[in-house]
């Protein structure tokens, strides 16, 4: 069969969770670089969104559910557990994530406050900024009690779980109400640093703005 394709930006977030769980199975890909709603990812994705995969004559959107297929039909370490509780808890933290945690983090906070302006060549949007860091200093409070005496959020290896959230940990990282935030919480801060040396998410940064 071909090579699996991924389709998508390298500054998305949900694009760097497949790119980095491919890296951790060790399974080669063509990186297609698209934006939304272009052209390439309307053909896979309803809703025109990132990250799309193609696998021969399969196509997949949904950054989780690339992600399952990667996790059964290669070999490699795997990232979803194969017991019931430990597949379950894996799930539990990703739908958080995707529904909760990135919403207020990403959504909220990263886009509309820094890089939508960034890209228009204004200044941070302070009023989105400061209605938005409540709830993004709560959310790092619920991870902060999630790894706190852990080095993964499921089990005793890296998961799936832990691969959701670390390009939302960078993204905090980056801008400094945020970042502030994180050193408030010495284990999430913690788990953050000792993980982002891996080579998986080390070699998926996204390219800094020029400037
Ligand atoms: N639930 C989707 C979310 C994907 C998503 O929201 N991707 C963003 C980029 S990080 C996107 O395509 N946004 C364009 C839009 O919402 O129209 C997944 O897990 O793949």
């Amino acid at each position: 069969m071909s090579a699996v394709e991924i389709i998508g930006s390298p500054v998305s977030s949900y694009v760097r969770v497949v790119r980095i769980a491919f890296a951790e199975k060790g399974i080669p890909y063509d990186f297609r670089p698209a934006a939304p709603h272009s052209a390439d990812v309307d053909a896979i994705h309803p809703m025109g969104k990132i990250p799309c995969m193609r696998h021969g004559d399969i196509e997949l959107f949904e950054s989780k559910a690339i992600c399952t297929y990667l996790d059964k039909a290669f070999p490699g370490p795997k990232l979803i557990p194969d017991d019931a509780l430990g597949a379950a808890q894996v799930e539990q933290w990703i739908s958080f994530v995707n529904t909760v945690t990135d919403p207020a983090i990403i959504r909220q906070y990263v886009v509309p406050g820094y890089i939508i302006p960034g890209m228009a060549q204004k200044a941070p949007d302070r009023a989105c900024i400061e209605a938005a860091m409540p709830n993004v200093d709560k959310q790092l409070g619920i991870l902060e009690k999630a790894v706190t005496g852990r080095t993964w959020l499921v089990g005793d290896t890296l998961t799936l779980a832990d691969i959701n959230i670390f390009p939302i940990l960078a993204g905090a990282v980056r801008f400094p109400e945020s970042a502030a935030a994180m050193a408030k919480y010495p284990n999430l801060k913690a788990y953050y640093d000792l993980h982002a040396q891996r080579p998986s998410v080390r070699d998926t940064a996204p390219p800094l703005p020029k400037g």
